[in-house]
């Protein structure tokens, strides 16, 4: 019998690929995903699989965070051998916007999901995608033993979250763990953060599509690292004989303006000439630097970051250059192909 997993945030950047991740590894993948009146499963679109086929292996559920009472029937209905934890309403500035909702999605969400698998016995693994968020104003390289400081409504949720995992863990004797995850990214990064709303006006700015580049605070440092290594994370969390924490990141850090120059750089422009600061993109309270140190993720899974600063950039602004056919396909970087076999590039 194949394992059983259920992804909440199946549509997101980390659920798209860990679906391929786990659906290459064998898995029967089911997802949790928003009833929305467009569709909003473009990330997940290239691994339909047709639910009247016997051989399928993804399964698409609707549901809600905020919905106790579907969340425990798919805990019946589904019965999985491992849960992957990654919805939420995850961008920092907007949860200033909807402090209440993100309490209630990122929060109390994870609260329902735990009270499902609680209440409906079924004996699962629970993965939660916590984040480096929630170390905020401690000082860097931040590690598992690093004091949480949120400075947003997100990271407070996030910490709520966290927290509560380990409370299960202790309590009822969950095999929980908390993913503590710097920023990760990729061609599929939501368009609204920082690294993929930079790549895409490069391309953008190149094609004549797009004259000026509107951001926020260059000044903050983050540890960005590329979101397939991140999920192999993951179900490596899962893997082990028994549940603990772990940081992910690749313990380095960059300026956003760093992220500029280089992105920039590969079409040969200046930066300077394209980005104004609107400050509508600075947050209340912002995070200066995050810095991970990810030495006991090494230690207890072998798990490393390999893919570089330079290199990241270089694939998302491939990727965005290809989609707007300003690059032909083959520019495509053949070591990384070889190194992440396992994904398809939709
Ligand atoms: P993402 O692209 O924003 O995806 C979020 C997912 O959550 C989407 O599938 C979204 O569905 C779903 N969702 C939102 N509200 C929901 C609700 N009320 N009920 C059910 N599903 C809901 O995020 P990501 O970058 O993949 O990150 C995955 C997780 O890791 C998130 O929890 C995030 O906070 C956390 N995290 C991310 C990073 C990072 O750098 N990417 C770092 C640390 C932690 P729709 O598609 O319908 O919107
Ligand atoms: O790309 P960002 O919005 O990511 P942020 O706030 O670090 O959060 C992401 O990573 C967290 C892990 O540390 C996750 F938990 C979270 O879910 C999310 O995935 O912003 C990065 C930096 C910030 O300092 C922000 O102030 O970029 C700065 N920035 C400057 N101009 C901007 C902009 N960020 C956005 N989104 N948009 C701007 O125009």
């Amino acid at each position: 019998m194949p394992k059983i997993a259920l992804i909440t945030g199946i549509t997101g950047q980390d659920g798209s690929y860990l679906t391929e991740l786990l659906l290459s590894k064998g898995y029967a993948v089911h997802g949790l995903i928003r009833r929305a009146s467009t569709f909003n499963t473009q990330r997940i679109d290239h691994l339909y699989q047709d639910p009247h086929d016997v051989n399928t292996r993804l399964f698409l559920h609707y549901g809600d965070l905020s919905d106790s009472s579907r969340l425990t029937n798919l805990f019946y209905q589904i019965q999985p051998d491992e849960v992957y934890h990654l919805g939420a309403q995850s961008h920092v500035r907007v949860s200033f916007d909807m402090p209440d909702y993100t309490g209630d999605v990122t929060g109390l969400g994870t609260v329902r999901l735990l009270e499902a698998i609680r209440k409906s016995g079924v004996r699962c693994r629970l993965y939660q995608a916590s984040s480096s968020e929630m170390f905020g104003g401690s000082p860097p390289p931040q590690n598992e033993k690093t004091p949480f400081q949120p400075r947003s409504p997100y990271a407070a949720a996030k910490v709520y979250a966290h927290w509560m995992v380990s409370n299960y863990r202790e309590a009822y004797g969950l095999f929980a763990c908390n993913g503590i995850m710097f920023n990760h990214e990729s061609p599929r990064r939501g368009e609204t953060f920082v690294s993929r709303k930079i790549c895409r006006a490069v391309a953008r700015i190149v094609a004549g599509q797009q004259k000026k580049l509107f951001l926020g605070n260059l000044d903050a440092h983050r540890d960005w690292g590329f979101a397939p290594e991140y999920v192999e994370g993951m179900w490596l969390m899962l893997q082990q004989n028994s549940a603990r924490d772990l940081v992910f990141g690749t313990g380095v850090a960059h300026l956003v303006r760093e992220f500029l120059e280089e992105a920039f750089l590969h079409v040969n422009l200046k930066w300077q000439n394209y980005v104004e600061i609107d400050p509508r993109y600075f947050r209340p309270t912002e995070v200066p630097l995050l810095q991970a140190d990810p030495s006991e993720a090494k230690r207890h899974l072998q798990w490393q970051a390999t893919v570089t600063f330079k290199e990241l950039v270089k694939i998302m602004v491939g990727a965005e250059l290809r989609a707007l056919q300003l690059s032909d396909a083959r520019s495509q970087d053949a070591s990384l192909d070889a190194r992440f076999n396992w994904f398809k590039k939709p």
